[in-house]
């Protein structure tokens, strides 16, 4: 049985790949790893049966049968999921140590280091916009994502990816920064704009967009 992972069955983004099953459903495609999809309403990713294998009550979750003699597996949290898929197979991590404590790295910088600056100012949108400092308060929040971005801008250059070829940590990144594409944040930097076609423009990265895609427009029900 393929794994399977959790997404929204009606993703507030209407299909624009950026709830975070989109980054599994790019891994599995990268590591060319056949999965299936479980869609969840907001209130079933409350109830009980959930909650064993999320206790956030959130997507995305994994889930593997075991096989021989290993054990089933079940995971929650996203960067957790890329890495043991990019671990288990080929194709997102270097084989060389040194590279691939590098690439993981980059995955850890990306969801510790870059999303929450980012996910703190979109929250800020959703949740204090009509408060009268809101102004105020946003201006602090670009000013700490213009950091962030500016410091990987610098470090990124003219380089294609982060650390030699196209890594678990590229993307990461790049889910990450494609939750503010299309800004004047990220288009101050040309080359992390650039970053973002480049991982947008992958293959893989098409047919897993295309897979939640379909689910937003209802042409699959599983979106696998
Ligand atoms: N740290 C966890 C991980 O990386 O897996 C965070 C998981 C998470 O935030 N899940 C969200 C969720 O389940 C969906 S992805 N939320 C429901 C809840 O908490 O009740 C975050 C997300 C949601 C929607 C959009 N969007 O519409 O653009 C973008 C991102």
């Amino acid at each position: 049985m393929p794994p399977v992972i959790t997404g929204f069955a009606n993703s507030p983004d209407r299909g624009r790949g950026h709830a975070r099953d989109m980054r599994l459903r790019w891994a599995f495609e990268e590591a060319g790893v056949p999965y299936d999809v479980r869609l969840l309403s907001f209130a079933e990713m409350k109830e009980e049966a959930h909650l064993k294998l999320h206790p956030f009550g959130q997507i995305p979750t994994y889930e593997e049968d075991g096989s021989g003699e290993e054990e089933g597996l079940a995971l929650f949290e996203s960067g957790a999921i890329v890495l043991h898929i990019a671990e288990r197979h080929g194709g997102l991590l270097p084989k060389e140590a040194g590279a691939r404590a590098r690439a993981i790295n980059w995955l850890f910088a990306a969801l510790n280091t870059v999303e929450p600056v980012i996910v703190e100012r979109e929250t800020a949108g959703y949740t204090e916009r009509d408060k009268d400092w809101y102004g105020d308060r946003l201006a602090m929040l670009d000013e700490r994502v213009d950091i962030r971005l500016g410091q990987l801008s610098r470090r990124l250059g003219e380089a294609e990816w982060l650390d030699g070829d196209f890594s678990a940590g590229d993307l990461m990144m790049v889910s990450v920064l494609r939750r503010i594409e299309g800004s004047a944040l990220l288009a101050r930097y040309p080359n992390l704009t650039a970053y973002v076609a480049r991982g947008e423009a992958r293959p893989a990265y098409k047919r897993a967009f295309a897979a939640q895609l379909a689910v937003f427009e209802g042409r699959t029900k599983t979106g696998a």
